[in-house]
């Protein structure tokens, strides 16, 4: 098979950060999104020795620059064949009558709007070469509403309409998309949550065995490895110790 091309936003750490890990070791050509330019330097000189990368440092939100980075991208990263919509975080847990406006900004402004706009920036290329794969990373938050999860959960419900919504009007183009919505992963979203309250986010994961973000990685190279008349379009993954997002057989 011809190398492929993956651009994975949010790769600066966990789901991202794994899957690109794995699509690295898998010969992928990789563009590799976050805003902490850092991490992102270092990332790419770990995978260099499996593949080629290129690194864009930018916030999804800022949508001039992500359509000029995204159009301009160099000749040998131009032609995108898998984008992995991920980039994106929970902020705060409050219930609604005492959220942060700034926080339902972040949400709505990141998980929704800034995989819109990422979209549609690599869309037309793919519709060009009437091929490609969008995996957009929705959450079990976008299947249920929890408690204190309201705004982040309509941003994941949003995931779920987009994604739909997506298929629907991308049929008959060659264009395959689907949604993979984990359940509780340990990675650094709940440190974002709770605005770097480590013990807090070290909490949510202690008493069970939740999921690592490794075994999302692996259900997203499941997805991009099947063959072309099939396409995943949507998949929920949790770890044997959670029922639902209220329901984790705590020890
Ligand atoms: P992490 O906090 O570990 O990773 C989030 C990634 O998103 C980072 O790479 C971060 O990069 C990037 N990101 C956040 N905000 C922006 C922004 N404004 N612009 C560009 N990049 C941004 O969390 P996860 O790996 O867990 O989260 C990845 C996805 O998985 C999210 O969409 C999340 O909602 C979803 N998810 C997570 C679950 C979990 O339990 N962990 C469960 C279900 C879904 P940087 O800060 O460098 O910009
Ligand atoms: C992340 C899972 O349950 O913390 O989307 O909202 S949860």
């Amino acid at each position: 098979m011809q190398q492929r091309t993956a651009l994975i936003t949010g790769a600066t750490s966990g789901i991202g950060l794994a899957t690109a890990q794995l699509f690295a070791q898998h010969n992928i050509k990789l563009i590799l999104c976050g805003r902490r330019q850092e991490r992102l330097q270092k990332i790419a000189a770990e995978l260099n020795e499996y593949t080629q990368i290129h690194t864009l440092s930018f916030d999804v939100r800022d949508k001039k620059t992500v359509f000029d980075l995204l159009g301009s991208l160099p000749d040998a990263f131009s032609e995108i064949d898998i984008l992995i919509n991920n980039a994106g975080n929970a902020h705060g847990l409050d219930p609604i009558q005492e959220g942060s406006t700034s926080d339902w900004d972040a949400m709505l402004d990141i998980n929704v709007k800034g995989l819109l706009y990422v979209s549609k920036a690599v869309l037309p290329k793919m519709l060009e070469r009437k091929q490609g794969h969008i995996i957009n990373i929705g959450s079990t938050a976008g299947k249920e509403v929890y408690p204190k999860g309201n705004v982040y959960c309509a941003s994941k419900h949003a995931v779920d309409a987009i994604n739909q919504g997506m298929r629907l009007d991308l049929n008959g183009t060659g264009i395959k998309v689907g949604v993979v919505n984990p359940g509780l992963v340990a990675t650094e979203f709940s440190e974002v949550r709770f605005k770097g309250d480590t013990s807090r986010a070290e909490n949510v994961y202690k008493g069970f065995t939740p999921l690592q973000a490794k075994d999302i990685a692996e259900v997203i190279w499941f997805a991009v490895t099947r063959p072309p008349h099939v396409n995943i379009a949507d998949l929920t993954v949790m770890c044997l110790d959670q029922a639902s997002s209220t329901i984790v057989n705590k020890r």
